[in-house]
This record gives C-alpha cells, sequence and structure tokens, in this order.
C-alpha cells in the first residue's frame, strides 16, 4: 500500500519539469539556506518599497553564499499593519516595515517624525532620522524588544484626497469623513483640523473610500498611485501635513541568534537598499502630480497656515510636545527649529 502510493508519486513527481524551470524555488535550494526570515509589509509590490527590499534580499542571499534568505510577503499577505507588529514582536515573522505612525501603537515616541507641519523638506528629514532624533527613536523601539536598520525608508509627505470636495482651507476639514492610519497621532490631529477620522489598516482603505465608508483618505502620492486610489477619488489636495516613514524592524531574539558576519551582511544590503529608495520615492513624487492629473484627480496647493493655526488653537502642540516628552521634542527642535 505505502510502497505503490509512493510509486504514484515518485512517477508523478518525474512528469513535472524542474522547479526551476517553473519559476518555483527549487526545493533543495530553499532547504540549504541555514537563516531564513520572513519580512512582510503592507504595500503593492510595485512600490519602492518592494522594489529595493527584494534587491536587498537578493543581495544578501548572495553575500551570504546561499546562508541566508529572506522570504518577503508584501500587500498584508500576513494581515493588517497591527497584525504584523504583533507577529514581529513574538517571532512569527522575523522582518517587517511599519510606519512610525504604527510603531507609535506600542513605542509612542516614535510617531514624532509625524507631528503636524514639523518638517518642512527632505533635508530636515534625513537630517533628524538619521541623525539624533532617529537614534533616539530607534532606541525607545529597542527597549521595546525591536531591533531595526539605521535608515529609515521613505512613505513621504501626506496629502489629502477626497471624493467630497477639495481641501484649501482647514475649514474645509470640518466634518470630514477621512481615514486615518492606526495612529492616536493621526486621530488625534485630524480631530484637532476638525475632521471626523477614522482609524483603518491599509488594507481597507480602497474599498471604504469605493463602498463611502468614509470619503476620504491621506497618503503621499506614490501610495495613491501605487493603491490605484484616483479611481475612487476625485480631489487631491497637497495639504503635506506631515512626513512618514518606515522603520526596517526586526525581531530582537532573531536578530540576536544571527552570526555577526550575517547581521553586517544583512544591515549593509538594507541600509543601502533604503538611500536607494528614496530617491525613486523622489523621483515619483515629482512625477506625481501631473500623472494623477491625467488619471483624473483635480489637483490644489492649499496654504498650510490655516491648518497650522487651528492645530494651535486645538493645543495639538503643546499636547504632543507632552506625550513625546521634553528630551524628544527638543531634538525634533534642533532640525525644524521652534514648533510650540
Ligand atoms: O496605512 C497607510 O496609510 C500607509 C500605507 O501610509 C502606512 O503604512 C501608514
Amino acid at each position: 500500500m505505502i510502497n505503490t502510493r509512493r510509486r504514484t508519486l515518485l512517477r508523478a513527481a518525474a512528469a513535472l519539469p524542474a522547479a526551476g524551470a517553473l519559476g518555483l524555488p527549487a526545493i533543495g535550494r530553499a532547504a540549504s539556506a541555514e537563516y531564513v526570515f520572513k519580512y512582510g509589509n503592507n504595500l503593492p509590490l510595485t512600490h519602492p518599497l518592494n522594489v529595493r527590499a527584494k534587491e536587498a534580499a537578493d543581495q544578501v542571499k548572495e553575500a551570504s553564499k546561499g546562508r541566508m534568505e529572506i522570504r518577503i510577503f508584501p500587500n498584508n499577505q500576513l494581515g493588517g499593519d497591527t497584525d504584523m507588529l504583533a507577529q514581529v514582536r513574538s517571532g512569527g515573522i522575523e522582518m517587517f516595515t511599519p510606519s512610525a505612525l504604527v510603531v507609535s501603537t506600542l513605542v509612542p515616541a516614535a510617531a514624532i517624525n509625524a507631528t503636524g507641519f514639523a518638517f518642512a523638506d527632505y533635508s530636515q528629514v534625513w537630517g533628524a532620522m538619521d541623525g539624533k532624533l532617529g537614534a533616539f527613536v530607534r532606541a525607545s523601539m529597542q527597549k521595546a524588544g525591536l531591533e531595526s536598520f539605521e535608515k529609515m525608508w521613505d512613505n513621504g509627505f501626506r496629502e489629502t484626497t477626497s471624493s467630497a470636495r477639495p481641501i484649501a482651507s482647514a475649514a474645509d476639514m470640518r466634518g470630514l469623513k477621512i481615514r486615518v492610519p492606526v495612529s492616536p497621532l493621526s486621530v488625534d490631529m485630524f480631530k484637532g483640523l476638525g475632521a471626523a477620522p477614522t482609524s483603518l489598516q491599509f488594507s481597507e482603505v480602497y474599498s471604504s473610500l469605493q463602498t463611502r465608508i468614509v470619503d476620504a483618505q491621506e497618503n503621499p502620492l506614490p501610495i495613491v498611485q501605487v493603491a490605484k486610489l484616483y479611481e475612487v477619488q476625485k480631489y487631491c489636495s497637497l495639504t503635506n501635513h506631515m512626513w512618514d516613514g518606515y522603520w526596517f524592524v526586526l525581531n530582537a531574539r532573531a536578530w540576536a541568534r544571527l552570526p555577526k558576519d550575517l547581521q553586517g551582511i544583512l544591515a549593509d544590503a538594507f541600509n543601502q537598499a533604503a538611500i536607494r529608495q528614496r530617491d525613486d520615492v523622489r523621483k515619483l513624487n515629482d512625477a506625481a502630480v501631473a500623472d494623477l492629473q491625467s488619471k483624473g484627480l483635480a489637483i490644489n496647493r492649499p496654504a498650510p497656515d490655516s491648518f497650522r493655526e487651528a492645530l494651535r488653537q486645538a493645543n495639538f502642540y503643546g499636547q504632543w510636545k507632552g506625550k513625546f516628552g521634553n528630551e524628544a521634542w527638543s531634538l525634533l527642535e534642533t532640525y525644524t527649529g521652534k514648533l510650540a
């Protein structure tokens, strides 16, 4: 009985072409990696984050001579952001790229880079995140059991899209049903602007806009492009209201188990890929307005003053300075100038 079954299986296997010819991983090769890390993220494969992470994974395989393999699970295949954050802490996955907004559900200080209208431009952003502010956040994440690579990956300055109306000033935010990430800072900020924010996982955004559970959302333009949000939105207002980036975090025990040479190979590959990814996002941003216009979005560029004023009135800056703490806040202001 067993033998017959085995022979049948062997015959079936012999009839198949070699796995490699189908573009499938060869079983022997995959099994030979000593270390296999699973990496989950929330973005479509076409986003530069996935393109450059795949390059980094290939570089790790090559530089480690096959000792280490990184398997990428894009596009929320492993669950939404808060699921993946729990998995990377428990060791269900070894690597994850949460937005700093999402990290802040665990490490409150992590959202500091997203303080409303704090950074004026990318030279301030990378100065801070590659400098003392980034180091402060990484140390805070480490205390919560998350290792991270030094270089942050870009998401971008967040802009507002809507099917209801263009946002020309803070007055247009009044009562707006807007989706924001699962992040207390985002909820608080949009309440401060007078909107009616709802936290939803990114995996729910397209359908919730399509079915009008919400009328608006806010994301950097490359996300509006790769997630095709222009199909379900009419207006795009360049509010530039916060800068958001992805931390490349690792399960601390899995990281500690890696031999030093592999740690070095991994960190080099992903930090170098981060720099290329930042440049990709910059180029996408340069071309995004024209592209989204051609796809039917009406674009406007509101001045920031009314939004800042609404946030001051709501004591947004005072409250968040208190939540982040004086040390983090003064580090932020080293790069941005005085905020509150
Ligand atoms: O969920 C979002 O809006 C996104 C894709 O920008 C984040 O990862 C925070």
